[in-house]
């Protein structure tokens, strides 16, 4: 344990010394962040952005009062309450609005510009023996979920984060509510039982239904009237066919695990799901929507919705609404899909987190990057109700709360990486996020070194202290610390280094939108080197900006001469970040990146 400490002290140590390199005009981190103008939140670009993925149960507890969720005795919110266990990860545990606007400055320390928050609206507290906690079975499009609070203390949370010119992000569901329907075939006439072996309802198919053979939905005796707005509580307006086996259209038409899958093909529907999101935006006004299960929705769904929202938040004077789904994808040709027929300004690029768990995880070679980014060109969209996009509009992260951490794939591979190598893998699988196209989130928890045990549950552990024994049993990265304690620890030394990427991402305006061009890649892990190159006007002059990014996935040093023309026959060439300057000028350490600036 000691030999790992001292070890990841002198990464530290590297990572602080690179930053000297980094920053200009001798400044220390703090005077160079608050250096670095950031425009103002209404007026500034999605692809300014660094995103923080929070689910607010699991981050800060602000107000105990409302843990227990709706209040005792009232009627109307009855199912929105209970579901506390804080030593069950599928129970609610406390966490809310006033705790994440208590921690704003944690958030914007670390550089952070926009909170993408799981859903917030009224849940059903317990459904099948776990809770709502991260809040996607809504009952209630119109009301915040009494355990993390209430409508004015999110106008809160967006007023203080707004003061320190930082985006909110809401999650939004069009695919499904809660679970309130059942089928008379698997649960009964009375619909509370289940008579159907392996608690699911086969689907059946659109083929089937000309047949004749077709559940009863029904709605249990006092749950008429559960969801809001009034319409959803019409069965109607549900396809009713059973559980998706997720394929074919059941994809598109079956249930999500019994929750109640909305007739997104009626008009009527796709009005009633435009009037719910557009008196969300007239309401509270957040910076957009990241918008869930996309790909379970039918494409003509989008084309309406996304069109009709973008317009109708200008309407209100975000200029910059933005919005990206989630495409449960990894090929861009499908992700793309949903930008160019769908008409959704960006997706999350889980095309991009399949190749860093490639090249970093599995050590293929570095071509796998170069292959993913060749097919950018697919994300081009050309519409003209809605402004284009591309993929530096794209969204990226490691991992998620449903795939898990990327610190999990590194800990279970079959490589046996040394805790010094996840953590070095980690890093640079983060710098990727910042330094190739795309808008970089980060997942809560990920700068603390959270490990986790695997996916959904077992990736969303406690920011606060933690009861939950599978969570603080986690060897955490780069930390002596387990989730048992608090972990705001701004010393942390991914925190520290997210940190520092987030400077260079603001600093230089080709991170952020420029044109990306690989020029090298290869078979095996090792050298990937990208240019990113931006035409800025300074001072009424137009000029160029070119950076240039060099990663090395390999586990021991490789040689640069492969970019010489680009480096060292450049005189122009600056070394501007070196995340590990133990080599000289013609090498790059294992597992480490550069950034120079040829322009
Ligand atoms: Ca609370
Ligand atoms: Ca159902
Ligand atoms: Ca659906
Ligand atoms: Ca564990």
């Amino acid at each position: 344990m000691m030999k790992i400490l001292l070890t990841i002290c002198s990464l530290l140590a590297l990572n602080i010394s690179a930053n000297a390199t980094a920053l200009s005009a001798g400044l220390s981190q703090d005077e160079t962040a608050k250096a670095i103008k950031l425009a103002p939140y209404q007026q500034r670009d999605f692809q300014d952005e660094v995103f923080y993925f929070v689910l607010p149960d699991r981050f800060y507890n602000g107000d105990k009062s409302n843990d227990l969720g709706a209040a005792a005795g009232d009627k109307k919110r009855a199912l929105s309450r209970g579901g506390l266990d804080k030593t069950h990860k599928g129970m609610y545990h406390g966490g809310d609005l006033a705790g994440l606007t208590k921690k704003l400055p944690y958030l914007d320390n670390m550089g952070i510009t926009a909170i993408w928050l799981t859903p917030v609206l009224r849940n059903q507290a317990m459904q099948a023996g776990t809770s709502g906690y991260h809040g996607y079975w809504i009952l209630d499009f119109t009301e915040i979920d009494p355990h993390l609070g209430s409508n004015a203390d999110l106008k809160h949370l967006i007023e203080q984060a707004h003061k320190r010119n930082i985006k909110v992000f809401f999650d939004i569901i069009t695919n499904h509510t809660a679970d309130v329907i059942k089928y008379e075939e698997c649960h009964g006439k009375d619909g509370l039982g289940w008579l159907v072996k392996g608690d699911d309802c086969p689907y059946k198919s659109l083929a089937q239904l000309v047949e004749g053979d077709v559940y009863t939905p029904l709605i249990p005796v006092g749950s008429e009237n559960l969801k809001t707005p009034s319409w959803l509580n019409n069965i109607d307006v549900y396809h009713n066919q059973g559980d998706s086996h997720w394929a074919g259209e059941s994809s598109i038409r079956g249930d999500f695990a019994g929750l109640d899958d909305i007739d997104t093909n009626s008009d009527k529907v796709v009005a009633g799901m435009v009037d719910i999101y557009k008196a969300i935006i007239d309401e509270f006004k957040p910076d957009g929507f990241r918008i869930d299960t996309v790909k379970h929705v039918n494409m003509e769904f989008w084309q309406d919705f996304s069109p009709a929202l973008m317009a109708h938040a200008k309407t209100q004077g975000i200029d910059n609404f933005f919005m990206y789904g989630e495409v449960y994808s990894f090929e861009p040709e499908l992700l793309s899909r949903f930008t160019v027929e769908g008409k959704l300004p960006s997706v999350l690029d889980f095309a991009l987190q399949g190749a860093l768990q490639k090249t970093l995880v599995e050590q293929q070679g570095t071509d796998v990057l170069a292959t993913l980014f060749a097919q950018d060109h697919f994300y081009q969209t050309t519409h003209d109700d809605i402004e284009n996009t591309n993929a530096n509009q794209l969204v990226n992260f490691t991992g998620n709360h449903d795939m898990g951490r990327f610190a999990y794939s590194l800990k279970q591979s079959k490589h046996n990486y040394s805790e010094l190598e996840q953590i070095q893998r980690n890093l640079l699988a983060h710098a990727m996020l910042y330094f190739s196209r795309g808008v970089p989130v980060i997942y809560y928890g990920d700068e603390q070194g959270f490990v986790g045990d695997g996916g959904d549950q077992a990736s969303r552990q406690d920011m606060m202290p933690s009861k939950v024994a599978s969570y603080n049993d986690d060897d955490l990265l780069a930390t002596d610390k387990t989730t048992a304690a608090d972990n705001f620890d701004s010393s942390h030394l991914f925190y520290q280094s997210f940190t520092q990427y987030a400077e260079l991402y603001q600093q230089y305006p080709a991170l952020r939108f420029g044109k990306q061009s690989t020029l090298y890649a290869q078979d095996k892990p090792g050298v990937f080197a990208i240019s990113r190159t931006h035409k800025l006007s300074e001072n009424g002059q137009d000029k160029e900006q070119e950076l240039l990014v060099v990663f090395n996935t390999a586990n021991h040093v490789e040689s640069l001469n492969v970019l010489d023309s680009h480096i060292h026959r450049d005189k122009n060439a600056k070394l501007l970040y070196l995340s590990n300057d133990s080599q000289d000028d013609d090498k790059i350490a294992p597992l480490s990146f550069a950034i120079y600036q040829l322009k």
